[in-house]
């Protein structure tokens, strides 16, 4: 929806004001990308037209986000700007009434002096000379850190030793982040740790931030980085999803939930509904 208002004072320079609201829901469907797609945008968008010739005016105007309030992560530019300059061809068919105004053609095709052809209908053509985005930068949700987390699952072991967290970290941003801590309200103690090997010893060491790089990702595996999960506040086991929220440096963060995995797992269970024909003990339910 857009409103606007323009000032026809002086027809040769019609200065305008808009306002461009834009709702938008998800998008639908079994491919898309149904988290990151709804939102509302609003634009102020001022603006002017100039009358450059008798049928060609030259216009412009910029449009400043005022307000965003968007789902997931989307791209959307801070501020754009256009100008263009638009060409109305002339209705009228020889070149004395061309040169006419409207008023003063239209009163001769009453009394047929001129222009024995009817007027072939306006037409309007509009030249874009430059559009231009000032600063796309992307707008994530509030407080909410422009990382993708994936394949997010815990090596569950008994007696409440400790568990291993992993997962894959996508950093959508064109900016590293670090990642500071990740923390959980069902374990009293959760520790960034990296697997290290030097000749036959293998030890963990903490680490207190976590890179990931501009456009790139970290994998939390086995043998690698891992969130070292103790103290259980509760009964957690296999089967279980277990939040944890990670805290990146500026103070984003993300709340990841966790798949509790049996200890001879080696990563997530298979999402459900995922086509399991092909793998032994898995029909598709068709027989054969
Ligand atoms: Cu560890």
């Amino acid at each position: 929806m857009s409103l606007g208002l323009r000032d026809e004072t002086h027809p040769d320079v019609v200065p305008q004001l808009q306002v461009n609201l834009t709702r938008k829901s998800a998008d639908q469907g079994a491919l898309a990308d149904t988290l990151d797609t709804a939102g509302t945008i609003a634009y102020f968008s001022p603006g002017f037209s100039l009358r450059v010739a008798r049928s060609a005016q030259f216009y412009g105007f910029i449009q400043i986000l005022v307000y965003s309030r968007l789902d997931g992560y989307q791209l959307l530019p801070r501020c754009t700007a256009a100008a263009g300059l638009s060409y109305a061809f002339s209705p009228f068919n020889c070149g004395a009434c061309a040169d006419l105004s409207t008023e003063e053609a239209t009163t001769m095709f009453k009394t047929p002096t001129h222009c024995s052809k009817p007027p072939s209908r306006r037409a309007a053509l509009i030249l874009v000379l430059a559009t231009a985005a000032l600063t796309a930068s992307p707008v994530f949700a509030a407080n909410s850190a422009p990382v993708r987390a994936s394949n997010a699952w815990i090596r569950w072991l008994p007696a409440g030793l400790p568990a291993g967290g992993y997962m894959q970290l996508r950093n959508l941003s064109a900016k590293p982040i670090d990642l500071v801590s990740a923390t959980s309200a069902d374990y009293g103690s959760t520790v960034m740790h990296h697997t290290v090997t030097k000749g036959n010893a293998t030890e963990m060491l903490p680490v207190a931030r976590v890179t990931i790089p501009a456009h790139g990702s970290v994998a939390f595996q086995p043998g690698g980085y891992h969130i070292m999960l103790m103290q259980p506040k509760k009964t957690i086991q296999p089967g279980d999803q277990v939040p944890i929220t990670l805290k990146f440096a500026g103070g984003t963060t993300l709340r990841v939930e966790f798949q509790v995995r049996k200890p001879d797992a080696t990563g997530p269970a298979p999402a459900a509904g995922m086509n399991m024909r092909g793998m032994p003990g898995m029909g598709d339910g068709q027989g054969k």
